[in-house]
């Protein structure tokens, strides 16, 4: 039986006999072969989609917070808290119900996804809604996290870049190799921080023979990294990585210059053909901010930036389903019609 993110790399991970192990048994995601969206995109990439939507809360914040969560309670933490554009509160709130300690949610005010609000809710999280953006709830975050005694199980705790990382060796373990590219969206960059570490750590490990190229990609009006400086007040439908001041920024730009790989950005339009594409041809539903790794990969196959052959694994954070709002403001809504089975038919075009 599969046993969660921890015990499979207990070896690789800050944790001994005395962490107890809180897991949803988060990670063994789905590697997808995507080869219609490679015809779609009329290329000879071999492109895997790596479904994060897939765990236990619907994002990749999972494979971070076991770790996080699980050293609170062995280091006797009461209460963990965290800013949140919505996975991370999502995720936080879970593990720490599992767990049976108290969690704290602050939130930009009417800026995170239904499904998202509805998980911090449900799972019995303190939910604040800060008005301000991420970044003020963010700072104010780690101002009550100096002064009083509570747990931030944000990416800036090291245990959740440590477990977030294992998504790198799944990847690897899932190909039986390492992939030539990875393509992802950059929001507070702690998720490309762990990728990068977990490829070098494997390399280290002589598991992998190589080290792959890290694309990363950030929404246009939310690209501070791209940019150069710090954006006052994101815009994005992108809800997810609506971030103006990433707390890993310079890991980010590490991981693109070690790798030789990038930052770039890819603005909401394409964010959105991206999303309805990956969904229409693959069966795949992921969040805004997750298609931005599709909007990217399109963007660079376009300018010819791929050498013929090579692969790529895309990674796709968070389910669409967390955002039923986007989903159907995209798309025209359903006919409706009487009960008949003649004006059915003649709807559908069988008649
Ligand atoms: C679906 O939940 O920052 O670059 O507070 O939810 O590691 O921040 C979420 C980020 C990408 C960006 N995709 O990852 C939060 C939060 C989805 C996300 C990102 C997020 P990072």
């Amino acid at each position: 039986m599969w046993q969660g993110v921890i015990e499979t790399y207990r070896e690789y991970l800050p944790v001994s006999d005395r962490t107890p192990v809180v897991t949803l048994q988060e990670g063994d995601t789905p590697l997808l072969p995507a080869s219609n969206l490679s015809s779609f995109l009329k290329t000879d990439l071999k492109i895997y989609l790596k479904y994060e939507g897939a765990n236990p809360t619907g994002s990749f914040k999972d494979r971070g917070m076991t770790v996080a969560v699980s050293k609170a309670v062995e280091h006797k933490a009461p209460v963990v808290i965290c800013a949140s554009t919505g996975n991370t509160s999502a995720s936080a709130s879970a593990y720490a119900a599992r767990a049976k300690i108290k969690s704290v949610v602050l939130i930009p005010e009417g800026a995170i996804a239904l499904g998202k609000l509805s998980q911090a809710l449900i799972h019995g999280a303190k939910v604040i809604a800060i008005k301000g953006n991420f970044d003020d709830a963010f700072t104010v975050t780690k101002k009550l996290t100096s002064r009083f005694d509570l747990v931030m199980v944000n990416s800036i705790n090291p245990f959740r870049i440590e477990g977030q990382k294992t998504g790198a060796f799944e990847i690897c373990g899932q190909l039986g190799h390492c992939p030539d590219y990875q393509v992802m969206p950059v929001g507070n960059a702690g998720n490309i921080t762990a990728y990068w570490k977990g490829y070098k750590e494997w390399y280290g490990a002589k598991k992998i023979k190589k080290l792959p190229v890290m694309l990363g990609f950030q929404a246009e009006g939310a690209a501070p990294i791209v940019l150069g400086k710090v954006v006052e007040k994101p815009k994005t439908i992108a809800t997810a990585i609506k971030i103006g001041n990433p707390a890993s920024w310079e890991k980010a730009v590490e991981a693109g210059q070690e790798s030789k790989g990038l930052i770039d950005s890819v603005s909401d339009k394409e964010i959105i053909e991206a999303y309805k594409l990956l969904a229409e041809t693959e069966g795949v539903f992921v969040e805004p901010a997750s298609a931005s790794s599709i909007a990217g990969l399109r963007k660079l196959i376009k300018k010819n930036y791929f050498p013929r052959g090579k692969s790529v694994v895309a990674i796709l954070t968070g389910h669409g389903l967390k955002d039923p709002d986007r989903a159907i403001a995209e798309i025209a809504k359903p006919v409706v019609l009487p009960p008949d089975i003649e004006v059915i038919a003649k709807e559908i075009g069988l008649s």
